[in-house]
């Protein structure tokens, strides 16, 4: 960043810090990674000066297939351009075996929102997942456009299992009989059942829509089921547990592919963001190479050992465990006297910690407050490590909940985060 150091040294300081602070605190949000330099070099390239708008093919109006050798663009000099995002689908494709792939969505929201606009008339009837248990906002919140536009009916977990109670969702697609049933989580730790899902929306004559943005990383490398061979369409962001650029993605069979392509350009965006899309087509070489199925499955046994190190130190986690990359802490009611997942977030933050508040199922507290605190692996097995660091980050955690009120003991425990995390340099080329 020798360049914004000279010229914007306000800015170039705000830069740095987040640097420090990537580099020192133990970064435990499961939402988040840390991506390659290459990824981040495609990001930073003269890229970013292009627009594109448009595709690099055209649907052919003779045989109704996608002709990459007729323009499909509204500005001229694409060439090259053309060929990042022949780069990007083709990998995307062949990393999930999708017929279609779109890689123009900015974002995971904006992916969700095409897949909607594809499969659902404003007013339709959508069955999905519960924010509060472990869904999205644009799963049907209604300050999203999805709860706004659709009538949204949630399904949650079941009260004891803490799981998916998928007679439930049967039950309540039998009784609202949905257009589209959505399934994916922002905080679900156990495995989605997609044959189960699209034998539900088959029996009610539904769609089905799968957003697998936690997890894309776990499909990607074959240890979580795919959805794609079972949903009419799947978005995912594509930098969460698969590490790329901070964006969107959708996936869908040929019946619609033209139609996600009209409702992301030109339905919901203008030019796409070259220099994202081929961070994009990085993210999926790497994730294609034998390395990325080891790296997820050292996310997947650190979530494990992570799991039941917090267990063993008696903390509750919701469904008794994980089958992925995250966990949900469950703190207990206010009436436990236990930190609420505001206090513990803002306590675990003084010791350098990084996590979020969550609320838990049935939570009695505000989603401001929440019940329970959200943790990931991604990140820290990106940074090399392994099952007996988790360990030590349980006992952290444990020191923080002990703790919680005592501002001066979390700050000085910043040494020993940093201890940890001081033995697996993150980014030392920068
Ligand atoms: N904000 C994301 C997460 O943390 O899971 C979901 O979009």
């Amino acid at each position: 960043m020798i360049h914004i150091q000279k010229t914007d040294p306000e800015l170039y300081e705000a830069i740095f810090s987040e640097l420090k602070r990537q580099r020192e605190n133990l970064e435990l949000i499961a939402s988040e990674n840390f991506t390659s330099l290459a990824v981040m070099e495609a990001q930073g390239s003269v890229l970013t000066n292009k627009y594109a708008e448009g595709y690099p093919y055209r649907w052919s109006k003779k045989t109704g297939q996608i002709n990459y050798k007729l323009y499909g663009r509204y500005y001229g000099g694409c060439e090259y351009i053309d060929d990042v995002e022949r780069l990007a689908i083709e990998r995307a494709k062949q990393l999930f075996g999708a017929e279609h792939a779109n890689v123009q969505a900015h974002s995971g929201s904006q992916a969700n929102m095409a897949a909607y606009f594809t499969l659902c008339k404003p007013g339709d009837t959508v069955l999905a997942l519960e924010l509060s248990h472990g869904g999205h906002l644009t799963h049907g919140h209604p300050l999203s456009f999805s709860g706004q536009l659709y009538n949204v009916i949630h399904y949650t977990v079941a009260r004891d299992t803490e799981q998916f109670d998928y007679e439930q969702i049967e039950a309540l697609a039998l009784e609202h009989k949905p257009q589209m049933i959505l399934t994916g989580a922002s905080a679900y730790p156990r495995r989605i059942d997609f044959a189960r899902f699209r034998a539900i929306a088959d029996k009610v004559g539904a769609k089905f829509m799968v957003d697998m943005a936690h997890i894309a990383g776990l499909v990607a490398a074959g240890l979580h089921d795919n959805p794609v061979p079972y949903a009419d369409i799947v978005t995912t962001t594509t930098h969460k547990t698969l590490r790329g650029p901070r964006a969107g993605l959708v996936l869908c069979k040929e019946e619609y592919a033209r139609d996600v392509d009209a409702k992301v350009f030109p339905g919901i965006q203008g030019g796409p963001l070259m220099h994202a899309i081929a961070g994009k087509a990085v993210a999926f070489h790497e994730a294609l190479q034998p390395e990325f199925k080891a790296y997820q499955s050292k996310v997947i046994a650190n979530a494990q050992a992570l799991a039941k190190s917090l267990m063993n130190k008696g903390f509750k986690l919701v469904s008794g465990g994980t089958d992925t990359h995250l966990m949900l802490i469950d703190l207990g009611p206010e009436e436990s006297g236990s930190p609420s997942g505001k206090k513990m977030e803002e306590a675990l933050d003084l010791a350098g910690i990084t996590a979020n508040k969550n609320t838990v199922p049935f939570d009695t507290r505000s989603p401001f407050v929440a019940s329970g605190i959200r943790l990931g692996t991604p990140s820290v097995t990106t940074r090399g490590m392994g099952t007996s660091e988790m360990e030590s980050i349980a006992e952290l955690i444990k020191r923080v909940r002990d703790n919680h009120e005592n501002e001066e003991y979390l700050a000085a425990m910043k040494a020993d985060v940093r201890a940890l995390t001081a033995k697996f340099p993150l980014y030392p080329e920068l």
